[in-house]
């Protein structure tokens, strides 16, 4: 067994499998020879145990895969004076960033990686804060030679933007995961966690590789198995978990069922201010470290769709919250507590309740109330992961909580990683955000996740995976682009969701230039593409209900999860103006707030999240509404054509299995975009009997 298989611990041999991780070596000959010499000679500052074994390991498999050869780890410098070699160090606690950080801090996670020739000699130097940073740069190396980084660039200085870089698994005990498009979970089997982790090892190195560095392993909807995680049965399977992770720098959070003391603590109440309760989180918090010492805290989800939570006592979400909060804090845990709440019973009839309005009319009062140890995870806009929403007017709105930003590579709603969505564009758009919570220029949603603008203890971001046991990882193979270009731009918010793309593309497919640029392109156009033909201009949703693939325009019209869009023979959207609608814009600050509430301003793309129009209504584009609507419809159809037709061209440049497998989604997604331009065109026609300027074929 060579050290890349005793690495790969999955299928060893797959394209699919290994991802962005093929290790492809560099095209000119000049550097393969350099970087041969360098990965031949490992010298580790006090020893080669000094760094983790996983960086080791990774060195190794990674030499051995793009270069053919096996690193010999030495605790001196070479006295032989020949040939190039790489150095790494590892700053120790005493002469680094010193003994008291705090656990999430990011500069514990800091590296450098340069490049030094002398007369003496020649040599890579890899500098780090801590045993992930190392990890981060060893990863951070063998992509740069596999992208072909020459010398000179390797002058790298790299700390993370993020503290918390987190991924959330909606993954059950019974081996379903809720809103999962990529087969079965590769953690659990039959109602308990998998016996072979072998699996979740090689999703680890992927995660490490794009520095991640904490994962929920666990669905926010705790059902009774996952509720028992956390006592002394439970834990010891848990443990195996978190070993893994362990190994790659990433700590391990649980999501935890609210009314957990009732359900196996044998308490008759979960209330947060109860004596009993709160002395019962204390002991299970001190069960858990005693299992896991570096457990990373929980995340909730309390009084949202069905859960429970805090309000069957009376209580607010800042005692539910404290409550955890204090049992985990002897052990520097955090409890990250989700926004998600609204009511989902609501009345279509009841004009006056506004589900975008719920998370900051429930939050922002609770301001200043949570203790240092509780972030609020926000998801990115006010409803649920739409193809197109606004930010959440809560990220700004709250000056004295940490906060978390929630993403979804999982795509519930972008088309559950059949159709090729490309997310990270729309990521980089809420970040880039400006709220105006500050002075010009410095209130971006960046700024308030980071923490910096409120300079807050702790913030970060976390997503929603889209991994399952699929043989590719993540459905489409096109998709892992999500999952990679989460780890890429949460690290650095900075990068362009282009600069990923390219990458992405040339780590997962080789240094084709063609297939390189055609793939990039493929990736950020398609969520244009997707929007273009699914829901128009922000209004969201008509989908079909419950599943959330494929159009059912009236699917939640009439339903109780306050997700309208109010068409009729005239018009068209949600009035959320303060002046005449649910008083939506007004969460915002100014001038976002007017921006939003006017209808010359409101930018088109999300024209009918804050306005009712009527279909002749005038776009800043030049369009009616309506027309705007058969438009981009057909035109969506066609260019989700031309993307299986660029895939095609690709045949013979893209490995077979690989090629074959995208090629079948994209034939789904170009089929199903007809579906979708037809039920919407038709839909919109009936309504309104205005006919296509251009007389295309319309189904009435
Ligand atoms: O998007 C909705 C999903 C639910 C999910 C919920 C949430 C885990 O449809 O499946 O439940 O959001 O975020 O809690």
């Amino acid at each position: 067994m060579n050290s890349s298989e005793q690495i790969i611990t999955g299928r060893t041999e797959s394209t699919l499998y290994k991802a962005w991780l093929q290790y492809s070596e560099p095209d000119s000959s000049e550097l393969r020879n350099l970087y041969k010499g360098m990965l031949e000679r490992v010298v580790v500052e006090g020893g080669v145990s000094r760094i983790p074994p996983a960086a080791v390991r990774e060195l190794s498999a990674g030499a051995d895969t793009m270069l053919g050869v096996t690193p010999e780890f030495m605790d001196q410098i070479p006295t032989n004076g020949e040939g190039p070699y790489l150095w790494i160090c590892l700053h120790s606690e005493e002469n680094g960033y010193g003994a008291d950080r705090r656990k999430w801090e990011t500069r514990r996670d800091a590296y450098s990686l340069k490049y030094v020739l002398s007369a003496k000699e020649e040599r890579l130097e890899l500098i780090a804060a801590s045993k992930a940073g190392v990890i981060y740069g060893i990863f951070h190396l063998l992509r740069g030679i596999s992208l072909g980084f020459k010398p000179a660039q390797w002058a790298i200085e790299e700390h993370p933007v993020n503290q918390l870089r987190m991924i959330n698994q909606w993954d059950n005990a019974d081996g379903t995961i809720e809103r999962g498009y990529s087969g079965r979970s590769i953690f659990y089997k039959d109602g308990e966690i998998s016996k072979d982790l072998d699996r979740v090892r090689d999703y680890a190195r992927l995660l490490a590789s794009v520095g991640i560095n904490a994962i929920s392993i666990n669905n926010v909807n705790v059902h009774e198995v996952e509720t028992g995680f956390i006592t002394e049965e439970g834990l010891p399977e848990v443990t195996r978990v978190a070993e893994v992770f362990r190994d790659y720098g990433i700590a391990l959070f649980l999501s935890i069922n609210f009314a957990a003391p009732i359900a196996v603590g044998g308490l008759d109440t979960a209330d947060p201010l109860d004596a009993g309760v709160r002395e019962w989180w204390k002991e299970t918090s001190e069960r858990i470290y005693r299992h896991i010492p570096d457990f990373g805290g929980f995340v909730v989800k309390a009084d949202s769709e069905h859960r429970p939570g805090p309000f069957a006592y009376g209580r607010d979400h800042a005692d539910g919250a404290n409550m955890l909060a204090d049992s985990l804090e002897p052990y520097g845990g955090l409890v990250v507590w989700r926004c998600f709440v609204y009511n989902c019973m609501q009345d279509w009839r009841d004009r006056s309740t506004d589900r975008a309005r719920a998370a900051y009319d429930h939050f922002k009062p609770l301001d200043g109330k949570f203790k240092d140890n509780v972030l609020l995870q926000i998801k990115n806009g006010p409803m649920d992961f739409q193809v197109r929403e606004p930010v959440s007017p809560l990220f700004g709105a709250m000056r004295a909580t940490n906060q978390v930003i929630e993403f979804q590579i999982a795509q519930e709603y972008t088309g559950q990683q059949r159709h090729l969505c490309y997310l990270v564009p729309q990521w980089k758009q809420v970040l880039d955000f400006d709220t105006h919570a500050a002075e010009e220029g410095k209130g971006q949603v960046n700024r308030i996740v980071s923490g910096s603008l409120f300079g807050m203890k702790y913030s970060g971001a976390a997503a929603v995976s889209n991994i399952g046991e699929d043989e590719c990882w993540t459905g489409h193979p096109l998709a892992q682009a999500n999952l990679y270009g989460y780890g890429r731009l949460i690290w650095n918010p900075g990068l362009s969701a282009e600069g990923i793309a390219q990458e992405w593309a040339k780590l997962t497919f080789g240094s084709d230039r063609e297939v390189i640029d055609k793939v990039t392109d493929m990736l950020m156009a398609s969520w244009p593409i997707y929007e273009s033909y699914t829901a128009p201009l922000g209004v969201g949703w008509m989908v079909v209900p419950h599943y959330h693939y494929g159009p059912d325009v009236d699917g939640y019209e009439y339903s109780r999860w306050g997700t309208y869009h109010f068409a009729d023979r005239e018009g068209i959207g949600v009035d959320r103006t303060m002046a005449t609608g649910t008083g939506y814009a007004g969460q915002y600050f100014s001038p976002n707030r007017e921006m939003y509430e006017s209808l010359e301003d409101c930018p088109d793309e999300l024209l009918l999240f804050f306005h009712h129009v009527p279909y002749g209504h005038v776009l800043h584009s030049g369009k009616t509404v309506i027309q705007h609507i058969y438009d981009t419809h057909f035109s969506g159809a066609e260019s989700a054509d031309g993307l299986r037709e660029s895939w095609a061209s690709l045949q013979g440049r893209v490995d077979a299995v690989r090629h074959k497998a995208a090629a079948d989604r994209f034939a789904e997604q170009a089929e199903h975009a007809k579906h979708w331009r037809d039920v919407i065109n038709t839909y919109f026609y009936r309504k309104s009997g205005v006919p296509d300027e251009h007389g295309r074929t319309i189904y009435f």
